[in-house]
C-alpha cells in the first residue's frame, strides 16, 4: 500500500492512505538512514508501506525544499517534498523579516524549481511610512515575476485572495516564528484549529509555537503545509557560478556582461552592475546576492 506523509514527529509518522489516516513507524533500511540524517522521510513524501504497516520506501520526489539550519551548520534539513507552491510569510515587524532571509528561500526555490511568492502579513500594524517601505519591496518582487501580497490574517477579503491560490495544489507555508503562518491557515480553514502563539513583547519575536511540519487537506481541494518558524535559511550545495542562475532578473541580462564567467562583483563592463545603477535591478536584491556569494554557504 502507498501513502503520503502528513506529519513526522521523529518517533512516528502520520500517513494518509486509501484506508484513512494511520500512524506508522519506519522499517528496515529507512531506520538505518534515520541515524544518519535529520529526517530521511519528510512531510509530503509519497511512501510505500509494508503489510505490517511500516514505511519501507520513499517514492521518487518531484521536488523538495532543503536548507541548512544555520549558515554555519553542516546538517541539512528537508522541510517538505512534492510541493506545488511556496508562500513565504513575511512581516515588516513583530517579527522583522529581512530581505536576506526571503531571498535565500527564493534562491533555493529557483534551484529546486518550485514556484514561490511572498505574503507580507500583519498590514494592520503598519503606519503609512512602514507601508510605503513594504510596498516598495512588493513592487520589486512583482516586477521579477513573484506573486506578492500585502495582507492581514484578520481581513476576510485578503483571506479569500490567498484561498484562490491554493486550489488543488500542495502549498507550503514558511517564514519566521510569529509571522502568522498558523493564524493564516486557521483563517483559510477554521476546522484546522492549529495552535497559535503570542509574540514576545520584549523581543518582538514568535515563540516557536508550531513544532512539527504538518500537512492538512482543505475543503476547496488541495493541501497546505504548516511548518515551524525558521530562524535562518542556509543555502545547500550552491556554487558561486550558479548563484546568479537563481536570480531571474539577472538571468535575463547577464549575456550582456563582457565576460561569460562574470560573477557580477567588480568585473569591467558588467551588465548586472549597470542594471543596479540604472534601476533595472533592485539594489536590495543585488546587495543580498553579494552577501550570499561572499558567505561560507557558497561552495
Ligand atoms: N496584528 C496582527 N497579528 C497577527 C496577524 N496574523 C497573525 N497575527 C498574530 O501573530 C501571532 C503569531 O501567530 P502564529 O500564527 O502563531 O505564528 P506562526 O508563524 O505560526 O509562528 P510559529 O508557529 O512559532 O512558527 C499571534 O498572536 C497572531 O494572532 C495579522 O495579520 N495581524
Ligand atoms: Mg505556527
Ligand atoms: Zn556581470
Amino acid at each position: 500500500m502507498n501513502g503520503r506523509i502528513l506529519k513526522s514527529t521523529g518517533s512516528f509518522y502520520k500517513v494518509a492512505t486509501d484506508d484513512g489516516i494511520i500512524e506508522c513507524k519506519l522499517g528496515g533500511r529507512l531506520r538505518l538512514e534515520e541515524l544518519k540524517h535529520t529526517n530521511p522521510v519528510s512531510v509530503g513524501d509519497m511512501i510505500e508501506l509494508s503489510e505490517e504497516g511500516l514505511i519501507i520506501d520513499i517514492l521518487p520526489r518531484k521536488n523538495y525544499l532543503i536548507r541548512k539550519s544555520s549558515n554555519l551548520s553542516k546538517q541539512t534539513h528537508i522541510i517538505a517534498a512534492n510541493i506545488d507552491f511556496i508562500w513565504i510569510i513575511a512581516t515588516y515587524k513583530q517579527p522583522r523579516t529581512s530581505t536576506g532571509f526571503i531571498n535565500r528561500i527564493l534562491v533555493t526555490a529557483e534551484a529546486y524549481q518550485i514556484p514561490a511568492g511572498m505574503i507580507f502579513n500583519k498590514k494592520d500594524l503598519l503606519n503609512d511610512e512602514e507601508k510605503e517601505d513594504v510596498l516598495y519591496l512588493i513592487d520589486a518582487f512583482k516586477r521579477i515575476g513573484y506573486p506578492t501580497h500585502l495582507i492581514s490574517s484578520f481581513d476576510k477579503n485578503d483571506i479569500d485572495l490567498i484561498c484562490q491560490s491554493l486550489k488543488d495544489k500542495t502549498t507550503l507555508f514558511t517564514g519566521h516564528s510569529g509571522a502568522g503562518k498558523s493564524t493564516l491557515l486557521n483563517a483559510i480553514e477554521s476546522d484546522l484549529n492549529i495552535r497559535t502563539g503570542m509574540i514576545s513583547q520584549k523581543f518582538e519575536k514568535g515563540k516557536h509555537t508550531t513544532t512539527f511540519a504538518e500537512m492538512h487537506s482543505i475543503q476547496s481541494g488541495g493541501f497546505v503545509i504548516d511548518t515551524p518558524g525558521l530562524k535562518e535559511f542556509g543555502l545547500v550545495n550552491m556554487s558561486a557560478h550558479e548563484l546568479a542562475d537563481y536570480f531571474p532578473e539577472m538571468v535575463a541580462l547577464r549575456s550582456k556582461c563582457k565576460f561569460h564567467n562574470c560573477l557580477h562583483l567588480n568585473e569591467p563592463d558588467c551588465e548586472i552592475i549597470r542594471a543596479v545603477s540604472d534601476g533595472r535591478i533592485a539594489p536590495f536584491r543585488y546587495q543580498d546576492y553579494l552577501v550570499m556569494i561572499n558567505s561560507d554557504e557558497i561552495i
